[in-house]
């Protein structure tokens, strides 16, 4: 039984860069949604009991049954994609890479406006519902990417890469208080990104 993680903090905590209507449709609508459905998928596939959501998503391929396959990809990636990115996320922001995180940028990108840069040119040239990533692979290495749906590249690369922080373009994440205006948040988005947590999920 997956559950959602927890937030630490409110949902008009990320104000005014995240609304607390988005927070509360985001979370507590569309999150638990994915939630719900991938653990009544997971009752019909007895034999991935008790595996983690990354084992699960590296190897889709193990579920035979189409239907089930697709409920698992879609939902299996929206409860996997949210609990990252409701986590990667604390009042106020944190500003700025930090520690080891922050020398692989330097190495991968040069510096972080210019990871910023890269992130916003994946999540804004996302055409239609999807996200924009930033993982890492066993060797440390960082790399910007996209993916369309809920897909991830955990599901992309068959685990060899994990998402460490991800930008959900899907109007529900910013529709309310933005409307088409994705661009701005975007920019808004980096403002409540917190790089300490990122740099957990990195080391
Ligand atoms: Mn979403």
């Amino acid at each position: 039984m997956f559950k959602q993680i927890q937030l630490n903090y409110n949902f008009n905590g990320l104000e005014p860069y995240i609304d607390e209507l988005t927070m509360n449709t985001h979370y507590g609508k569309h999150h638990a949604a994915y939630t719900n459905n991938l653990n009544s998928a997971l009752e019909k596939l007895p034999e991935l009991k008790g595996q983690s959501i990354e084992n699960i998503l590296k190897d889709l391929s193990a579920i035979s049954d189409e239907a089930l396959r697709t409920s698992v990809r879609n939902n299996g990636g929206g409860y996997y994609n949210h609990n990252l990115y409701f986590d990667t996320m604390t009042p106020g922001g944190s500003k700025e890479p930090v520690g080891k995180l922050a020398k692989q940028i330097e190495k991968d990108f040069g510096n972080y406006q210019a990871l910023k840069e890269k992130l916003t040119s994946a999540a804004l040239g996302r055409f239609g519902s999807g996200w924009a990533w930033l993982s890492t692979n066993k060797n440390g290495d960082l790399q910007v990417s996209s993916s369309p749906n809920q897909d991830n590249p955990i599901m992309e690369s068959n685990g060899e890469w994990t998402p460490i922080l991800g930008i959900d373009v899907w109007e529900h994440a910013y529709y309310l208080k933005y409307k088409n205006l994705r661009g701005d948040y975007i920019a808004n988005f980096f403002e409540v990104v917190n790089w300490d947590i990122v740099e957990k999920y990195y080391v």
